[in-house]
């Protein structure tokens, strides 16, 4: 028995599961899942030594690699003077400036502790702001485990079947109305039979939990002006994408600004960390400055202020990381895609800069009736082939990979390869 089985075994008596979020759990891929004992670089090393190639970064955050040399050192001078105040600090400050500055559609932001709490705030703060209850979100997208949210939720809802959870009270399911992505008109037929009565339209701009499915051309551009005609709040769920696809997000690459932006991932540098903002008249409505309440012991927690803080402004000083990391990128799409196409694999690879899915559906995949058609059987194959050759991939068909600015270009030539090898076993 190998360390990680032992710890695996010792986990699943004390936690469900055995993980402490279900999509690290390899029950959609079968096998037990790795733990992991060091990082560094583009790098993962597990209890037994193995080392990996690693493409989950995290869930996203590490865009600079693990370990980056700079988000250690703000994090260690930080721990020797102070890890929790419980008091407002310069730092907050300084992060709720850059972050007003290089995000285009925020005048005013709160920091919060994850991704979920971001995502529940802001649908709080758009019906406190709106006097209305409904939400519009997508089949197949996913924006954390708040109630509202898990009604046809993507990522480890999708691949645990319980797409609509046990336990979400009646209420807040009927208040979730689901739409298509990539289907404007799905979304203005919702709007005609709910009128007045839809708060907020939120979406992941580019989905990163169906797999990564971008946006089609006219599509987010749709959802801004159904949102302006019916005065209803548009949330972008920039958790995956802020700091990711562009320096400015999805809403800087793709020039749409919508009334409200979820953060996390990438802006905590690896420690926990949300935050939501937008409109100053909206984000007003935020206790103590408004009636809608929202709070956090740990908001705006030193350390993670001060690895986040040393990502972005690594990053800020660094745009061709962006270049980079999409260059990379496109050479092993494109090599992947050569691959499946001169092979004739019921597959396809879909990628908005440095975050991608394999889809074992020929594809495309414009949303979730199409990803939901995917062979998973043929993922878990694929997936435990990358695996034994050293390379982590994440452990469900739906969801996206992720590269580092640590990636190099042989690292991502040698993962290239050893993907087409895995399709090649996988079809074989
Ligand atoms: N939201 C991410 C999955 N797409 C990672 C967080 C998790 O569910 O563990």
């Amino acid at each position: 028995m190998t360390n990680t089985d032992q710890l695996y075994e010792r986990a699943r008596q004390i936690i469900p599961g055995g993980v402490n979020s279900p999509v690290r759990a390899f029950k959609a891929v079968g096998g037990t899942p790795r733990f992991m004992s060091s990082a560094q670089g583009a790098y993962l090393t597990d209890r037994d030594g193995k080392t990996y190639l690693d493409f989950i970064g995290s869930w996203g955050p590490m865009i600079l690699g693990h370990n980056h040399p700079v988000v250690v050192e703000a994090v260690r001078n930080q721990a020797e003077i102070g890890m929790s105040f419980g008091a407002p600090s310069e730092m907050e400050v300084e992060m709720a400036e850059l972050l007003v500055a290089e995000v285009p559609s925020l005048e005013m932001v709160r920091m919060v502790n994850s991704g979920t709490e971001a995502t529940i705030s802001a649908i709080r703060a758009a019906r406190g702001f709106t006097g209305r209850e409904l939400i519009i979100k997508f089949e197949g997208c996913y924006h954390g485990h708040g109630d509202s949210f898990l009604s046809q939720a993507g990522s480890g809802a999708a691949t645990f079947g319980v797409p609509t959870s046990p336990g979400v009270p009646e209420g807040a399911a009927r208040s979730t109305l689901n739409a298509r992505f990539n289907d404007t008109e799905s979304v203005e037929a919702l709007f005609e039979a709910n009128p007045d009565k839809v708060a907020a339209v939120i979406v992941e701009p580019v989905v990163g939990n169906m797999g990564c499915v971008p946006p089609q051309p006219g599509f987010l551009e749709g959802l801004r002006a159904l949102c302006t005609e019916h005065n209803t709040v548009l949330i972008f769920d920039e958790v995956m994408t802020g700091f990711r696809v562009a320096f400015g997000g999805a809403q800087e690459l793709f020039g749409v600004t919508p009334d409200l932006t979820t953060l996390g991932k990438i802006i905590g540098g690896g420690l926990p960390v949300g935050a939501y903002g937008g409109k100053r008249e909206i984000m007003e409505m935020i206790a103590p400055a408004g009636p809608v309440y929202q709070a956090g012991t740990l908001s705006g927690n030193p350390l993670a202020m001060a690895a986040g803080l040393a990502t972005l402004r690594h990053l800020k000083d660094h745009p061709e990381i962006y270049q980079q990391l999409e260059a990379r990128g496109a050479a092993l799409e494109s090599s992947v895609a050569d691959h499946i196409r001169s092979k004739g694999y019921e597959a396809c690879i879909q990628r908005v800069g440095s975050m991608a899915t394999v889809f074992f559906n020929p594809g495309p995949v414009q949303s979730w009736d199409e990803s939901g058609k995917s062979n998973t059987e043929r993922f878990g194959k694929y997936f435990h082939a990358l695996l034994d050759a050293g390379i982590h991939m994440p452990p469900a068909q739906y969801e996206a990979f992720f590269s580092s600015a640590s990636h190099s270009e042989s690292d991502m030539a040698r993962a290239a390869e050893e993907i087409a090898k895995a399709l090649d076993s996988t079809f074989g």
